[in-house]
Order: C-alpha cells, then structure tokens, then sequence
C-alpha cells in the first residue's frame, strides 16, 4: 500500500465543523436556504471522541478465538512436476487474509501496456487456491489491488485484471484447467490493452483449451491508475483454508523478455512464502467495537475492527448504544470520520440507525436508516444509503465510491424529514454529496430506531476491517 498522509484533525476543527452546520451551512456552500439546521435546534447531538471505551451494547461482536497457524511453503522447488526439466516454481500454499507473495521484480507497469506470460503448469490439487500474474509488492486484499493475471482452486480457473482504484473485472469458468488430475499443461496469458476497440481483452491459452474476455464494457481500465512491479505467486487473501499445490515452470515473461528454467534457485524475493504464522482474522469470528487504536482520527480510540458478513443463525450481531425514539418525522443527522482499511469482494457492513428488535427479523435488515457499505465487484465499494421500514428494504444503486485504501475520510448522513416527497437523505463522503429521496413505502412504515452503531451484512461472506471516530448522532428529542 502506498504511504498516505493521515490527516490530522484537531477536535477545534471539529467544533468549528459543528458550528458550520448549526449556522446553517449547506452542502452546495451555503447558496441555497436549508432549514434543516434549524430544525435540528430541537433534537439532541452527542459527540464522541472515544478517548475510552464509551459502554456501548455489543452482542457476537467480539468472539474470542484462538488463531489458526498458517504454514507457507512455496518458492523454489528442486523438482520436476510442471514437466520441464528439474526445478521449478510452487509448492504450497494457503489461502490466508495476511498476504504471502513469491516474485520477481519487474520495470513497474500499468494496464496501458501488453501484459503476458507463458510456461508450463500443474494443479495437483489439495483445495486452496492461489494467483500467478503481474502484481504490487505493497497492494494486497481480496481482490488483489492491482493484479493482472490468473487464479486456479481445485474447482475453476479464473483470468481477472484489478487495478490499483479496486476496480476488477475477469473470467472464472472450469473445465479442464482446474483439474487437478489433467496436467501438466502448456499455458499462456495475456492482457491485450488494444483489443476489443481499446476497452481490453484478457485471453489465456491451456493446453487444447483457450478462452477470450472482454473486459471493458462499462468502464476503461486501461485509465484506471495501476501499477504493476512483480511477477510471480500470491496467496488468496480470504479467509484461512486448505492448500492448494501446484508448480510452474519453463516461464516466459514477455514483458521483460526474461525466460527462466529454474534448474537453480532463482532467489526470487518472498514475503512470508515459506513461513508459519499466526493468522488472527478467521472467517465468521467478528472482532469489531470499541478499539484504543487512531486509524480513523486524531485522537486513540475509536470504534470498529473486523466486520465479517453474517448469518441470520449465527444469532444477533451489533455494535452500538442506545438514541430514544428517533423516527422518521425527525431530522436526524450522523457524521464523523472513517477508515476503510481493508475490504473485499463479498464483504461490507451498515452504520446507522436501527431497531434492535427488527434488525433481524428478516434476510436484510429491517427498520434501519443510515448507510451500506458494499458494492459490485468491478467498481468496488458503494458508501451508499439503505433504509429500511419494518416491511422492505430500499437500497438504491449509487452513492460514492469508497475504496478500502487506508485513507481518512469525513462522512456526514443528514435525514430532512421535510425534503422531497416522503423525506430525503443526504450523504456527504469528503466533497461529494448524494441526494436518496426516501420511497414512500418506508416512510409510510416509519420505524422507530432506539439504537445506532454496526450490523454486519449478511449472507454469509468475507471481511472488512473499518473504523469511526469523532461520530456526532442525533440522540434524541430536545426535553
Ligand atoms: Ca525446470
Ligand atoms: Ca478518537
């Protein structure tokens, strides 16, 4: 990951922050008259700075559990499995959300060039998975940020490019590549940035089989910000699993023109590849709420950690303190600081308002009013509004981007009750502002909240890890 300058946000401009909106500051800067501050002269605001643990109400959001040890072991391999001559590249390797690499380094690259490379390859199965393509030494996740390459488990095999903004797009099918009884096979790989009029095409070649993706249809990746320093061997950074074993050899990278036989130890660079370690982040062991840590804001102590997706069965799972009969008749306001640290494919969480008692009564929350944060594989994560009356869910399919890159982000979540037809939503993420007028059905409802904090999303799925800090909520009703 990139250096980032954390911004430092004194509790002043905090205030100075506070006093804009009660003055009656407006999101356009002030051109248009805007009661909604005046209307939350009535409604009581608290400000938490988290400087201790606030007390807050936590149900299955922290589960205590012992971590699980993962054992790396793949680099070089004095063996002939792939089907060259003696000496390769693989091994073992385990699926982990701590990353394990084995690269070598390249001229750094971006998706604007043809990227491609070609050898020999073998799946002998086991039941993990793992990625071999042009990489970052510093980007991990899942998605891998920035990656141009393949991916095979025992299942299927999957040709996919990410780039460094967490846009990813790619190809998973099976068939003959992901057996692990059919190799060794002849592979190539190759990201076009040409085909396809531009927009970019990814093909791979295995043995007689050979596949073809277009990947651009509705975003140009090619002018998306990537950069690409290694090839080699990755990890699956979801949860911890099996191993998968595999060996590559008689590789060509084309866009060094390097070929390597690896009939001795190439001494490749490694990050964790042939180690054993502690893996703390185990799928469905929540581990979010108050935390003494200051990724989010100025100060220590904020709240957040790791958000897994859920199920309904696992029982209730929250993190949030009490706000008295807060309805949709009210304005209601949240805003604070955020740092989405990591995020997923198949992960995201809810901050807002909500019902205890309705939250898990049906397969996506109920009585909720705040904001999703999830979103569709090829763009990323939506910061986006959902709301939800105690029959139906309303989550519309935009807001702001939010890409899980360690940054420090302001967020403001204004309710006007008497904006648009049936109450608006206003969501601020640093500059941008969204405007979600609210659908008549879940105003018609208007749940009642008694709470506000984290819910996990469900179903069942992978992690985020993300903090709050500095958060000011409407508690209440002005006695
Ligand atoms: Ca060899
Ligand atoms: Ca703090």
């Amino acid at each position: 990951m990139p250096k980032r300058v954390r911004v430092y946000f004194s509790a002043s401009i905090i205030v100075l922050a506070m006093a804009a909106l009660l003055a009656g500051a407006n999101p356009d800067g002030g051109k248009t008259p805007d009661h909604f501050s005046e209307r939350l002269h009535g409604m009581e605001l608290v400000t938490l700075d988290f400087a201790e643990d606030p007390g807050w109400q936590g149900e299955l959001n922290q589960m205590p559990h012992e971590p699980e040890m993962v054992r790396q072991r793949f680099g070089w391999s004095n063996t002939p499995y792939a089907g060259g001559t003696r000496g390769e590249i693989g091994g073992l390797i385990a699926r982990s959300v701590t990353p394990a690499w084995y690269g070598i380094e390249i001229p750094e690259t971006d998706l604007t060039k043809r990227l491609a490379f070609s050898g020999k390859i073998v799946n002998k199965g086991g039941g993990g998975e793992m990625l071999f393509g042009y990489f970052n030494s510093d980007t991990s996740g899942w998605r891998i940020q920035n990656f141009c390459g393949f991916r095979i488990d025992t299942e299927e095999f999957e040709i996919s490019v990410t780039t460094g903004s967490f846009k990813a797009n790619g190809l998973q099918y099976s068939g003959l590549f992901a057996r692990a009884d059919s190799g060794p096979h002849d592979f190539a790989f190759e990201w076009d940035p040409d085909a396809d009029e531009g927009r970019g095409v990814l093909r791979l070649s295995l043995g007689e089989e050979k596949v073809e993706y277009k990947v651009g249809e509705e975003l140009d990746f090619r002018a998306e910000p990537t950069t690409l320093n290694r090839l080699g061997i990755i990890n699956c950074q979801k949860s911890q699993g099996a191993r998968l074993e595999f060996y590559i050899d008689d590789l060509i990278c084309e866009y060094t023109g390097k070929t390597f036989d690896f009939s001795s130890d190439p001494r490749w660079e490694s990050r964790r590849a042939n180690e054993t370690y502690e893996e703390n982040v185990l799928r469905a062991f929540q581990d979010y709420g108050f935390s003494p840590t200051n990724f989010a804001g100025g100060e220590p102590g904020e709240i957040g950690g790791i958000i897994w997706r859920w199920e309904k069965e696992y029982g209730v799972s929250y993190y949030a303190t009490s706000v008295k009969d807060l309805s949709l008749e009210m304005p209601l306001l949240f805003s604070g600081f955020i740092n989405f640290r990591r995020g997923a494919t198949d992960s995201g969480f809810l901050f807002g308002f909500f019902d205890k008692d309705l939250a898990y009564t049906a397969y996506k929350p109920l009585g909720f009013l705040g904001v999703a944060v999830e979103g569709p594989t090829r763009l990323g994560h939506y910061f986006n509004l959902y709301a939800a009356g105690t029959r139906e869910k309303h989550r519309p399919g935009e807001g702001s981007l939010i890409q899980p890159d360690g940054t420090v982000r302001h967020f403001e979540f204004r309710y006007d009750p008497l904006k648009g037809d049936h109450g608006t939503a206003s969501i601020t993420l640093e500059d941008e502002i969204t405007e979600f007028p609210l659908p008549s059905h879940v105003r018609e409802d208007n749940p009642i909240f008694d709470s506000i904090g984290f819910l996990p999303f469900r179903s069942d799925g992978l992690s985020v890890e993300v903090y709050v800090d500095d958060l000011t909520y409407t508690a209440g009703k002005k006695e």
